[in-house]
């Protein structure tokens, strides 16, 4: 996947190591578009593209982005190594891997040593959907805007578990 961002200044950046990520981080770009969130979107692969990385962190706050979306399976330095090099919020998603389930990349990705931070959501689909729920809760501190939406999308998610019926026993 190419260089690739919305109209707008991007506010969140959603990065992955590879185009094979994007099955599972396209559910996060699909929300942040729902909400109406510039992000831009692009693979950024922490040992095949290690001097990209350096760049894109070390100058994403500087672009104006507001934090990080970063997806990858295996060995998921992604989200670690980006953190290191910003100091914006690094949301990490755990990607499913062939061999371990996404096991890997889950811990990969939470068991960070204390000092620097990653956000760690769950592994696949899931995780990717949460991940930019929480970058619209981030934004909405700001933007009442987002926040409507945020507060909407709750609430109409209430309403489909209320309206959930049960066969007759
Ligand atoms: C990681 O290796 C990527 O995040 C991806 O999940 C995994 C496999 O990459 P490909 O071999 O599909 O490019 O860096």
């Amino acid at each position: 996947m190419s260089k690739s961002s919305s109209a707008s200044q991007p506010l969140v950046g959603l990065i992955m190591g590879s185009t094979s990520d994007w099955d599972t981080l396209r559910h996060a770009a699909d929300l942040l578009r729902q909400f109406g969130i510039p992000f831009e979107q692009r693979v950024v692969s922490a040992h095949r593209t290690p001097d990209l990385l350096f760049d894109y962190a070390g100058t994403a706050a500087e672009r104006g982005l507001k934090c990080i979306i970063a997806g990858a399976g295996g060995a998921a330095h992604l989200p670690g190594m980006v953190a290191a090099k910003t100091h914006l919020p690094v949301l990490g998603v755990p990607v499913m891997s062939k061999a371990l389930k996404g096991m890997d990349s889950l811990l990969s990705i939470v068991q960070m040593p204390k000092g620097i931070p990653v956000a760690t959501f769950a592994i696949g689909e899931a995780g990717a959907a949460n991940a930019a729920l929480f970058a619209a809760a981030l934004l909405a501190n700001e933007d009442a805007g987002i926040r409507d939406k945020l507060t909407a999308f709750r609430k109409s998610q209430t309403e489909t578990v209320l309206a959930m019926q049960l066969p007759e026993a």
